[in-house]
């Protein structure tokens, strides 16, 4: 079993923002990536929580990320907010441009805030939950770089394609889900060859398309869709809503963009925003009613609502004043400082 180390919640994200800071990022971009990683640790979201600084570090290091961006937030139309991200990380954009985008969503009933030109390495669960929060209904998706082959297919061409929605809920937790097109994401596959562990079946193919469970042989080959040609259609439309309708680049074009250095997928986000109350006619507080009794007939039967071990976890941790992380990956942050 890997050893682990327990960081309190204050050291854990001293840790990020100095590892960042010392890679060169601006200030404003250390707060919103340390928010977003600290964020990912403490719902125990390991793919996408200090894991991601190594890459964040990477992606600084290699050139292509401009550390010091300053996204520019663009009225773009009566029911549109475009983010110029000016090659720099998303969080900090997505951040920028979501005030507008509420403000857009709740005179119109709905509204887009388009990201484009940011290195995107992150879950999308913390910003559609950001807009659930602010009483609106999200959906969320962008591209990465292509690692995943369509169904039917061996080669790579879609990204790991998240898509994430959320809706408003009383209550600190509203339902969210959020899930790669892929069969899991990328960080899982890199979780399972840092501790050297076997992948399930039906998650890739190696270079010679035949299914592996070999960390090294999957990253090498192509990933697998969710729900075969289901996860492809799906993957298909974020490459079409998040690339080329908003003007940006597919997970094809990122990775040429990449030229081989590793870096995060570089593209766009797309998200939209939607005021129930507007949609429904005022009648809001009544179709959110209704809303509920579906959801308890969900966990009335035994099943649970996606994010809810999130949330489990984001209580355990927030009560612990703690995250734990492995050992491994705690040794290559410290080494970052060095
Ligand atoms: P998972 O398959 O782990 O989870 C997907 C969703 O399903 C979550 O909302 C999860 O909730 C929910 N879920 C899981 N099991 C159940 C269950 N038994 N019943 C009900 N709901 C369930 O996620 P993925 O591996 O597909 O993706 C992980 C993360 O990677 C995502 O946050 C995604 O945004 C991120 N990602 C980012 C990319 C990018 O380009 N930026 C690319 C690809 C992925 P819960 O968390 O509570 O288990
Ligand atoms: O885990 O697939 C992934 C991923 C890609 C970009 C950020 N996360």
């Amino acid at each position: 079993m890997t050893e682990t180390v327990r960081l309190p919640l204050d050291e854990a994200r001293a840790l990020t923002v100095q590892a960042l800071s010392r890679a060169g990022l601006s200030p404003e971009h250390c707060e919103a990536l340390a928010d977003t990683v600290m964020a990912g640790q403490i719902d125990e979201c390991h793919s996408h929580g200090l894991y991601r600084v190594l890459g964040c570090v990477r992606s600084i290091r290699e050139g292509k990320v401009n550390a010091t961006a300053v996204p520019e937030v663009i009225d773009h139309a009566p029911g549109i907010v475009r983010v110029d991200a000016k090659h720099g990380f998303s969080p900090l954009a997505f951040r920028l441009g979501l005030p507008l985008l509420q403000e857009k969503a709740r005179t119109q009933g709905v509204a887009a805030l388009a990201i484009n030109n940011c290195f995107h390495f992150s879950a999308l669960w913390p910003e559609v939950e950001r807009i659930a929060a602010a009483g609106l209904a999200a959906l969320a998706m962008t591209p990465s770089h292509s690692w995943v082959a369509p169904a039917g297919g061996t080669k790579p061409v879609f990204g790991t394609n998240p898509i994430a929605f959320s809706w408003p809920r009383p209550g600190p937790f509203p339902f969210v889900f959020d899930f790669a097109t892929s069969a899991a994401a990328r960080g899982e596959i890199e979780l399972h060859r840092r501790a050297g562990k076997p992948i399930p079946e039906g998650w890739a193919i190696d270079s010679d398309g035949l299914p592996t469970t070999d960390a090294e042989a999957a990253m090498a080959g192509a990933m697998l869709t969710f729900g075969g040609h289901k996860g492809s259609a799906l993957a298909a439309m974020v490459e079409l809503m998040a690339g080329p309708l908003i003007g940006d680049l597919t997970s094809r074009e990122s990775q040429i963009f990449d030229a081989g250095l590793g870096a995060a997928p570089c593209h766009g986000e797309l998200l939209l925003a939607f005021d129930p109350n507007l949609l429904s006619g005022g009648r809001a507080t009544e179709n959110a009613e209704r809303a509920e009794a579906l959801f308890d007939a969900i966990i009335g039967q035994g099943a649970r609502l996606p994010s809810q071990r999130r949330y489990t976890a984001r209580q355990r941790s927030e009560a612990a004043g703690s995250v734990e992380i492995p050992k491994p990956l705690h040794d290559d942050l410290l080494a970052l400082l060095a």
